[in-house]
């Protein structure tokens, strides 16, 4: 195979970009909405939401789901609304996975 097909070909199977869907910890936002945040946007049983719910608490942050660019930013966009709907503070953010 010439150089010029090897190009082509590595361009045309390029793996599309996957991105992360990620939830912030704060100080205000209820437990008990963070689990039915994960339930209703992520599609978390209650015990895995209850357990990631946790892990973020403990720990910051967590993975919630990885999706194509445009499914990310819409869980981003419908988390921040239906947050602020209920007057809570929630974060959720959009983190590019590299390799
Ligand atoms: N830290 C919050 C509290 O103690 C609970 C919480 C968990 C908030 C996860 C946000 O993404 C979050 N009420």
């Amino acid at each position: 195979m010439s150089n010029l097909e090897t190009v082509k070909t590595k361009k045309k199977l390029k793996k599309p970009n996957k991105f992360q869907v990620i939830l912030l910890n704060d100080d205000y936002t209820t437990m008990e909405f963070v689990v039915v945040i994960l339930m209703k946007f992520f599609s978390k049983p209650q015990e895995v939401a209850n357990a990631l719910m946790l892990k973020i608490h403990i720990e910051g942050e967590a993975v919630c789901g990885v999706y194509s660019h445009d499914v990310a930013q819409t869980k981003v966009t419908q988390v921040m609304e239906f947050s602020r709907k209920n007057e809570q503070p929630l974060m959720c953010i959009i983190r590019e996975i590299t390799d």
